[in-house]
């Protein structure tokens, strides 16, 4: 007989319990917060809808640039979904697109619970420069990101190796780093992120010296 396994196939409790703008202090959270990270309609929020196992509880749209707060979904008392606003969102002013991106780098650095880091890119296109300046950014900062590539339903069986392998290149993904293909529309991969996330346990992934060091100097929690 097959070994059960007890991968997540519905979820109970979803509750979207702080929103973070600008201006607003990140919450102090005790339980362990899972990142998503990636540009601008790369697919974040629809992800992070798979995993809650709900249709349009996280917002998305057609229009890059949907989520411009910092959202922190509970997940069941026991962890976060972080929504990040997504990189690259050309129709923003330069002031804002900096003001954005500080906010995300201040929650990258200074989370106490942030177990781990899932970075977006989609299946389809070499990664961008912007991708590539993210995940080097988070590799820095002493995290271990695990790459999701996205939208894996627009792209041929045929294709998913190759692809895969592009961006392994195109990124310059650490040896033994996760990559995991997903699609929001067939829901292909959600069973193997979660499994992961369940696998790190409350440890979750430790962080080397870096980001204890880094959690320490970012300082004061406010957006
Ligand atoms: N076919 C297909 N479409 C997808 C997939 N994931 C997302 N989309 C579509 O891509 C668009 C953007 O998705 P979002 O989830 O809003 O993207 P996001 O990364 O949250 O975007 P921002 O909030 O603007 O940063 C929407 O029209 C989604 O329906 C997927 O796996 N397959
Ligand atoms: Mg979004």
């Amino acid at each position: 007989m097959e070994e059960e396994k007890k991968i997540r196939q519905n979820v109970n409790y979803v509750e979207l319990e702080t929103v973070c703008g600008i201006t607003s202090t990140l919450p102090q959270n005790e339980l362990p917060e899972f990142a998503f990270a990636g540009k601008s309609n790369v697919g974040k929020s629809s992800l992070i809808n798979a995993l809650m196992f709900r249709k349009s509880y996280a917002r998305t749209s057609s229009q890059p640039g949907k989520t411009q707060t910092i959202n922190f979904y509970n997940i069941e008392r026991e962890l976060y979904f972080v929504d990040l606003p997504g990189y690259g969102y050309a129709k923003v002013s330069q002031e804002l697109k900096a003001k954005w991106g500080k906010m995300i780098e201040r929650y990258l650095r200074g989370s106490k619970q942030l177990k781990k880091i899932f970075l977006l890119v989609d299946i389809r296109h070499e990664p961008s420069e912007n991708d590539r300046d993210m995940y080097e950014w988070i590799v820095y900062q002493g995290f271990e990101p695990v790459i999701i590539a996205t939208k894996l339903d627009k792209i041929n069986r045929s294709q998913k190796e190759r692809q895969l392998a592009l961006i392994r290149k195109g990124l310059k993904i650490r040896p033994g780093t996760r990559l995991i293909a997903f699609s929001a529309l067939n829901k292909q991969g959600r069973d193997e992120i979660w499994e992961y996330i369940d696998g790190l346990g409350n440890t979750g992934q430790k962080e080397d010296d870096k980001k204890e060091e880094s959690a320490a100097s970012a300082g004061d929690m406010g957006c």
